[in-house]
């Protein structure tokens, strides 16, 4: 069944992570035109606007080194009980960040409705962080890790005291900058990795039709999770991590075609955009075509 209607919400979320300008990132991808452009594929768009986020002073939780933990579980408790509205009214929810902290919240409203839902992971990172293993206490290197149940209470129960997702329902897709403890969890749990090294072998067609296939066989339901430091920086510099030797534009367009054409994902949020860092808005530009081709945009 293709997608006959598409509710877009924003959460301008930059507290999950050190540098400002991240919580731009919704009007940056609006500015670009996404809600234009998904009218022009004849599906039905609402846009919903964006959720309110708490300011930054003194959020510190003193007793974790999670920083701003109230505020980023505040924003994603939001978030979680909108995406399980869009849901239950039949809409596909697009959700634009922020941070990817915002996954928690995705996540959670996600995974009531699809019990054993499938994730694609589009990053340069993990973000199967926990407190104990994270280098930086930014949240938005932990939410993979918190939606399958792994780290601070006050993020993994929100929306539900379960796990959201399952380790092998869970594809990475782009990885280059993974963290100790996050290979260790990796190789324990038998996450689906294709990193680099792998879309360099195989080519990205390759990648996706086996991630597509891994996927239709195990999961109901397809989340897509797409950190903008996935692609190269040289064509999505306006990011807050960028790490170099990335998927390239190309690549990138090609697999939201192949998702598209497999009619698989059931929800999807883009993050990471940072217009404070960005050239001309190209970030979101990037953003915007692979949305288009994610819903069903072709060149002929
Ligand atoms: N792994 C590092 C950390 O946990 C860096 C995470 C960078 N984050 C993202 N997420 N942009 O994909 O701090
Ligand atoms: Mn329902
Ligand atoms: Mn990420
Ligand atoms: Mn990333």
């Amino acid at each position: 069944m293709s997608i006959q209607k598409i509710s877009v919400i924003g959460l301008p979320m930059d507290l999950g992570q050190a540098r400002r300008g991240v919580d731009m990132g919704p009007s940056a991808i609006r500015c670009a035109g996404i809600i234009e452009r998904l009218e022009r594929l004849n599906i039905e768009v609402e846009d919903l606007g964006d959720i309110m986020v708490g300011r930054p002073e003194n959020a510190n939780d003193p007793e974790t080194n999670l920083k701003n933990l109230s505020l980023v579980a505040a924003g994603n408790t939001e978030l979680a009980a909108k995406v399980d509205e869009i849901i239950e009214s039949g809409s596909f929810p697009l959700v634009l960040g922020g941070d990817h902290s915002i996954a928690i919240g995705t996540l959670a409203g996600v995974a009531k409705h699809h019990g054993n839902v499938g994730v694609i992971w589009y990053d340069a990172h993990g973000d199967l962080n926990t407190e104990e293993t994270s280098p930086s206490g930014n949240i938005h290197g932990m939410p993979l890790a918190v939606s399958m149940g792994l780290g601070h209470p006050d993020l993994i129960n929100i929306h539900g005291a379960y796990p959201k997702v399952k380790p092998e329902n869970i594809v990475i897709i782009g990885a280059r900058s993974l963290d100790e403890g996050e290979k260790a969890l990796i190789r324990d749990k038998g996450i689906k990795v294709y990193s680099m090294h792998e879309i360099d072998r195989m080519g990205m067609a390759r990648v996706m039709e086996e991630c597509i296939e891994y996927l239709r066989e195990r999961t109901v339901g397809v989340h897509l999770s797409l950190d903008l430091d996935g692609v190269d920086p040289a064509d999505a510099p306006g990011v807050g991590t960028p790490v170099i030797g990335g998927i390239s534009y190309r690549e990138s367009h090609l697999a939201m075609e192949m998702l598209a054409e497999a009619d698989l994902i059931t929800s999807a949020e883009f993050v990471e955009v940072n217009p404070i860092l960005d050239e001309r808005n190209k970030t979101a530009i990037v953003a915007v075509a692979l949305m288009g081709s994610l819903f069903g945009e072709k060149l002929l």
